[in-house]
């Protein structure tokens, strides 16, 4: 648990998730100490539920009284929170075009062709029913659309394997940007590799391997020991607590980020008439984009929409979520019948 003076920081995730892989690294290498919510990998998710969060993705994290939406976000954060030795402009913009590769949507849907056909998860009725709704078509992961998909992934996957392996580690670097230890950058290029390679059997066949790749899957094995030192250490261990506790911590918490205001330049809220306290929807632009988060609109710039919202037990806390990948619009006035 945090100390008195640092708000807590929760995590709400689940283990085996690529997304939350980030967050946890990144918690780890940073020493920040943090507590997890476990939440299942379908829905319901009361927790968030209690916390009146209706965003369905996982990871969420809270720092204080403040909850972020997307690992991009929770990774800036987590910068913010616990700052690294200064990156030089070079480092930061490859750290950053890295991220931008990575975390594009269409990469996500293309490694997850790579998992094995019969892996038992993709092969469970409940579990592809979950995702249809989070992806809008049933279709979407069954077997028959995976194994056609499998050569195109295969080609897409070895691309990014390619180029780590060619260029920032083709000179025998031990990280990414040369650093002592594993950098946001290592965190930014690791993460879906480290997912894609943990399944047993899923690259059988597909020319990604140690042989082809042996400097990338070496750097992937040295990342995965550098987090699990990073997590022997007592800050590195997370508490495990429930979906009460959680809430409990953060409605009682202060607020990690000054309020903010809304940028009323900026051309979404000129186009959609966006004023400080309106009543507006938040959603992600890719999947998942039938669960809205509904509160006050708090502040709006270029990285950033703030939301106020209202917990199940009435406390409110604030929501944000990054501008790339998510939309943010006025709540339409109901007409009364
Ligand atoms: N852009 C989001 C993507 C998050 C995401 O898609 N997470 C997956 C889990 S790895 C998810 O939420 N799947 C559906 C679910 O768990 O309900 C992020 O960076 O956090």
């Amino acid at each position: 648990m945090a100390s008195s003076n640092t708000p807590p920081v929760i995590l709400y995730h689940y283990p085996g998730s690529p997304y939350a892989d980030r967050v946890t690294s990144t918690l780890a290498l940073k020493q920040i100490q943090y507590s997890q919510c476990l939440q299942p990998p379908i829905l319901p998710r009361p927790d968030l539920a209690t916390l009146g969060v209706r965003y369905r993705r996982i990871p969420v994290l809270s720092i204080g009284r403040d909850i972020y939406l997307d690992s991009r976000l929770i990774v800036d954060k987590l910068s913010a929170f616990r700052p690294s030795s200064p990156a030089t402009p070079e480092q930061r913009a490859i750290e950053r075009l890295l991220r931008t590769w990575t975390t594009s949507t269409e990469l996500f849907a293309t490694a997850s062709m790579l998992l094995p056909l019969d892996n038992p998860m993709m092969n469970d009725p409940v579990f592809l029913r979950d995702r249809a709704d989070l992806l809008g078509g049933k279709d979407r992961l069954s077997r028959e659309t995976r194994a056609a998909a499998r050569p195109q992934a295969i080609i897409a996957m070895r691309a990014l394997l390619e180029f780590l392996e060619t260029t920032l580690l083709g000179e025998g670097r031990t990280w990414a940007l040369g650093s002592e230890g594993p950098s946001a950058a290592d965190v930014e290029a690791v993460w879906l590799l480290r997912w894609v390679t943990a399944s047993p059997g899923g690259l059988d066949g597909t020319g990604i391997d140690q042989t082809s790749f042996p400097k990338v899957f070496a750097w992937i094995d040295r990342f995965g020991d550098a987090v699990k030192a990073a997590r022997k250490c007592p800050s590195g261990k997370p508490s495990t607590i429930s979906g009460e506790q959680a809430a409990a911590m953060i409605v009682e918490a202060p607020y990690n980020d000054a309020e903010g205001e809304v940028d009323e330049s900026d051309p979404v809220a000129q186009a959609l008439g966006l004023r400080k306290g309106q009543l507006v929807q938040l959603c992600p632009t890719d999947y998942g984009s039938t669960h809205k988060d509904e509160g006050k609109l708090i502040s709006l710039s270029s990285g950033e929409i703030t939301i106020e919202t209202v917990t199940a037990g009435g406390a409110t806390v604030r929501l944000h979520a990054p501008r790339q990948g998510f939309r943010v619009a006025p709540v339409k006035a109901q007409t009364k019948i």
